[in-house]
């Protein structure tokens, strides 16, 4: 079915259903340690492996891609931080606009200059309103787009942003505070963004532990994103997943 993942996670938001990725750096890994993690995320029940990274500079995407692939049913969505980041190995594509920056590079030009490459991949395209939320230090997105994110405590910006995304066509809204953010984004930003939007809410960046999954699911956020603290400390996954899920059941 043409879209299948995106009406997947819009049936999911209808029935109150939560979802999980773990991000997956192909610059942080080798064949070994996608394995590892390929066999935890089945074993957690994992919804989605996201790959990608703000500034990938070793080329085994395809191959990391691939290797996943053989591996495991888990849908493959690319999260990419240049035009380059594309894999036709893999499902589908969050075509991110940095929505809350003033880059217009990162708005439309490298979506111009990649468009031919990304139609050809034959992925399924998600549009993505891409909103950064300062986490308490400076990420590698701010500083590689030279963009400002947006205050910790304006929820009001970025409840405007996101909705300003939803009304220009965009599929899903991702907030993020940056991999590895010292502060994840406030619940309290969540619930406000959640409650001003129809599609599908993400939300990653700094999330260290399966009660601050649990408390962004229950703020509305329909796709958790996380990456640094498995890689960190693998045994987190299956808590985590279970906290997100245990909000699912809840919600029903
Ligand atoms: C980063 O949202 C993702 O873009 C995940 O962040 O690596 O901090 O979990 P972490």
């Amino acid at each position: 079915m043409k879209d299948a993942i995106y009406h997947a996670l819009l049936q999911k938001k209808r029935t109150r259903r939560k979802s999980f990725a773990l991000l997956i750096d192909p610059d942080k890994v080798d064949e070994a340690r996608t394995d590892t993690l390929v066999e935890l995320a089945v074993k957690a029940r994992v919804d989605y492996l996201f790959v990608g990274g703000s500034l990938v500079v070793t080329d085994q995407l395809d191959q990391v891609v691939k290797q996943i692939k053989d591996r495991c049913k888990i849908p493959i969505i690319l999260f990419p931080g240049t035009p380059s980041q594309v894999s036709p190995f893999a499902d589908a594509l969050l075509y991110l606009s940095l929505i809350s920056g003033r880059n217009a590079d990162l708005l439309i030009g490298q979506h111009v200059v990649s468009a031919a490459a990304v139609r050809k991949s034959g992925l399924e395209i998600m549009s993505t309103g891409y909103i950064l939320i300062d986490g308490g230090a400076p990420t590698t997105v701010s500083y590689i787009t030279h963009s400002l994110p947006v205050p910790a405590d304006k929820n009001e910006i970025a409840l405007c942003t996101a909705m300003a995304g939803e009304m220009l066509g965009m599929k899903l809204i991702y907030m993020d505070a940056g991999s590895g953010a010292r502060k994840p984004i406030a619940t309290e930003m969540i619930e406000r963004v959640a409650s001003g939007i129809e599609i599908p809410l993400i939300v990653g960046g700094g999330i260290q532990d399966p009660e601050k999954v649990y408390l962004n699911a229950r703020a509305g956020a329909d796709l958790i994103v996380v990456g640094n603290a498995v890689e960190k400390n693998a045994s987190l996954l299956a808590e985590m997943v279970s906290a997100l899920h245990s909000v699912s059941v809840q919600e029903r």
